[in-house]
């Protein structure tokens, strides 16, 4: 695998099982949904975390199918923990290992610290705390299974479900086209607070995901990972779509995947020429009852997106001065 590098993994288009480590850390038996794209998104990526790591991890689907007492399928020391604390119990694990290291109490390696939640449980609930953890600078990941609705309690709508989308709390009708807001950006909102690692990720491009978390492990600092995780349940598609439906968010521009690093913009992926929105949201039953006319719309405004975040790669970047050490500052006597 070391041989293996993020420049050779981009001449496979698809994934290939044994250049990935075999080693599981999300074992099999957890009872998610037939087809659910956010669990292979968690196995993948913890296969990329790797050993010696602490995860934290808010209530979600992912918590509830894989640690029902007396099983888990975690592999990783895992805590779970409420929707709006999750960046604050990360950054609280990641400190105290800074004090049992600093007070020779750490036998090896300092584990890497990992948050993690649903898209309710951190463009929503635990967004604040988030926040305060990437502006105080802890060397942490957080990572976003992003399925684009309140899931595991039925399917209620988020500020990350998309427009024009059918959940039970968005429903269309004569009134309503179901979602009425776009899409909140968590990526943007992540790159406001000017923190070290930003990127999107699919679990339908095994190698992209798979280097971009270990580039976000091995960063000092705060970095942020935000996973688009097709929810077969709540999405209304095929289960056998899922991976498929994945890729035709990036082929289509709807969920591109790029890297933010210190700033700099990087497509990671690239679309020589984008599909139609309508080849993506066709095959999804919560798009059902859209009109070619709102469908258009959608179109152009994802054409506008991903214009903008063109124009963003190819920006000329201007030189900042070095940004102030993530390392860890010096703690005071007894802290
Ligand atoms: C403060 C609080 N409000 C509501 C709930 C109930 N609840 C548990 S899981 C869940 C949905 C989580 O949605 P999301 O974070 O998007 O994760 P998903 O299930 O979609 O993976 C809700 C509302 C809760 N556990 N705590
Ligand atoms: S509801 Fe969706 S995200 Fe949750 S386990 Fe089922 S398919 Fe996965
Ligand atoms: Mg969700």
């Amino acid at each position: 695998m070391e041989k293996f590098g993020y420049a050779q993994s981009q001449k496979y288009d698809t994934y290939a099982a044994r250049l990935l480590p075999r080693e599981e850390f999300f074992t099999p038996g957890h009872r998610a949904c037939q087809g659910c794209g956010e669990a292979l998104a968690v196995r993948w990526v913890c296969k990329a975390i790797g050993k010696d790591a602490i995860i934290a991890h808010a209530t979600g689907c992912m918590e509830i199918v894989s640690s029902g007492l007396p099983q888990t399928s975690w592999m990783h020391p895992w805590i779970h923990v409420a929707f709006e604390n999750t960046a604050a119990v990360a950054s609280g694990i990641e400190t105290a290992l800074k004090v049992l290291e600093r007070k020779g109490k750490l036998r090896g390696p300092r584990p890497k610290v990992v948050a993690m939640g649903g898209d309710g449980g951190t463009s929503d609930i635990g967004l604040q705390a988030l926040s305060g953890a990437m502006e105080r600078g802890h060397d942490f990941t957080y990572i976003c299974w992003d399925n684009e609705a309140y899931m595991n309690t039925g399917i209620q709508r988020s500020s990350s479900t998309p427009y024009g989308a059918m959940t039970t709390t968005s429903p269309p009708g004569k009134l309503s086209i179901g979602q009425r807001t776009w899409k909140k950006n968590m990526v943007h909102i992540a790159v406001a607070h000017g923190i070290p690692y930003v990127a999107t990720a699919s679990p339908s491009y095994v190698f992209d995901l798979y280097f971009k978390v270990r580039k976000a492990l091995e960063t000092p600092g705060p970095a942020y990972i935000h996973v688009l995780s097709v929810c077969p349940t709540g999405w209304r598609s095929p289960t056998d779509m899922s991976v498929r439906l994945g890729r035709l968010a990036v082929e289509t521009g709807v969920f591109p995947l790029y890297e933010v690093v210190h700033g700099r913009y990087r497509l990671t992926v690239e679309v020589p020429k984008l599909r139609h929105v309508r080849d993506y949201l066709r095959l999804q039953g919560r798009f059902r009852h859209l009109r070619d006319a709102d469908i258009e719309l959608i179109q152009r405004h994802t054409r506008a997106e991903y214009e903008l975040l063109l124009e963003k790669c190819q920006a000329p970047f201007p030189e900042f001065p070095s940004m102030a050490s993530s390392e860890e500052p010096e703690l005071e006597a007894g802290g």
